[in-house]
């Protein structure tokens, strides 16, 4: 566990200092301070990225290098990728990025071993005739196997829906075939495999004051107390952060008491996939990038002041390359009615912290002001 108070004074200082690495470190307009950066831990800072554009994106490429200790697989660690035909496993992509994070000193954060919507459409019929779960077992020992390095694995990814059950499970075929049992047997297979790495539940929609949000906490807090009451082998929560300011803005005390309960469980945390999806297009660019930032900088404030906070991942690094672009409907939709003012590329969400350009916006300066990112 962190110091807190230690912790608290760090990110006031940080956020006092002129000297952020993770700015500096890009623009290479200032030093690091070596001082600063040896004496001083910052949160780890990633991001989402993907192989292929590592290989065709040189720009791209170097501002992964300069902005991020940790890289997260977008998608080239998901089963539909690895194992598309039963038993043909392809590696490439994910072993290119394995190993291009290897040769750059960078850590990488295992996403995700079980998600229904990763999930082979082979595997989804074999489960539903066969009902066996050594396929599951032998798809999560056979990642968690190969990339033994890692030390931080989403082992099961979005369990929660509301709205169909008591428990608040979401309906998938894993709760069909093996019951509720299937989260806890997944973390057991990957633990069997891995006695250190860090084994993770990550979840999305945790952070707004509506009633949907308000029942997918209680419903998560729920199944992580099972979790731990019956011992199974849960180290942290993964919290993906997908901010979207059509909700509203986030709320502190709703996202402050649900991370109470967290801390109690004694489990870490871990900010996974933060972005920010803007409510309107309007406003200028520096209007809407000051209002992403706030939205980032309000969530931060929040969640920086858990006492083991061990990361934050930002879901891709730069609007270049966001799932969160808008639907061509929508885009035509906003040219007709002759709202596109800002001018540039119609269909972006300026939801990350570069803009296509690799020019660091204000939700850069939110990450470095709460003591994210120094390079370790
Ligand atoms: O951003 C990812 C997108 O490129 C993929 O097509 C998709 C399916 O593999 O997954 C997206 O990432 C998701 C992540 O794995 C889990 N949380 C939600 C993310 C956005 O959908």
């Amino acid at each position: 566990m962190v110091n807190t108070t230690l912790e608290l004074s760090r990110r006031r200082f940080l956020s006092s200092s002129a000297t952020t690495s993770l700015l500096a470190v890009a623009s290479l307009s200032y030093p690091i301070d070596p001082i600063l950066a040896k004496t001083i831990k910052g949160i780890q800072f990633g991001a989402a990225a993907r192989a292929s554009l590592i290989v065709s994106d040189p720009q791209y490429r170097d501002a992964l290098l300069g902005y991020c200790s940790r890289l997260t697989p977008e998608i080239e660690f998901k089963w539909d990728r690895i194992e598309q035909e039963q038993g043909q496993f392809m590696f490439g992509e994910a072993d290119q990025l394995a190993n291009f994070a290897r040769d750059h000193g960078i850590e990488i954060y295992g996403h995700t071993l079980l998600w229904h919507r990763s999930l082979p459409p082979w595997a989804y019929e074999n489960l539903k005739v066969e009902r066996e779960w050594s396929i599951v077992d032998r798809y999560i020992r056979q990642m968690v196997g190969r990339y033994d390095g890692i030390r931080y694995w989403d082992v099961v990814n979005e369990p929660i829906e509301t709205g169909y059950r008591t428990d608040g499970l979401r309906p998938s075929i894993f709760l069909d075939v093996f019951g509720d049992e299937y989260v806890a047997s997944a973390l057991q297979a990957a633990r069997s495999v891995s006695s250190s790495a860090k084994l993770l539940i990550n979840e999305y929609g945790l952070e707004y004051d509506l009633a949907v949000e308000h029942d997918r906490r209680y419903h998560f807090l729920k199944l992580l107390e099972r979790l731990k009451h019956s011992g199974v082998p849960l180290d942290g929560v993964g919290l993906q952060a997908h901010l979207d300011l059509r909700k509203g803005t986030v709320s502190p005390a709703s996202i402050g008491s649900f991370l109470k309960e967290i801390a109690n469980f004694g489990l870490f945390i871990f900010v996974t996939e933060l972005d920010v999806t803007e409510a309107s297009y309007f406003q200028t660019v520096d209007e809407r990038d000051e209002q992403v930032a706030a939205e980032v900088s309000r969530y931060l404030d929040v969640v920086c002041d858990f006492p083991d906070i061990r990361g934050v991942t930002t879901w891709g690094l730069t609007d270049r390359y966001s799932w969160l672009g808008l639907s061509p409907e929508e885009v035509e939709a906003y040219i007709r009615l002759g709202y596109w003012r800002d001018g540039s590329s119609p269909g972006l969400n300026r939801g990350l912290p570069l803009d296509t350009d690799m020019r660091p916006k204000q939700f850069l300066r939110s990450l470095t002001s709460h003591g994210i990112g120094e390079k370790q």
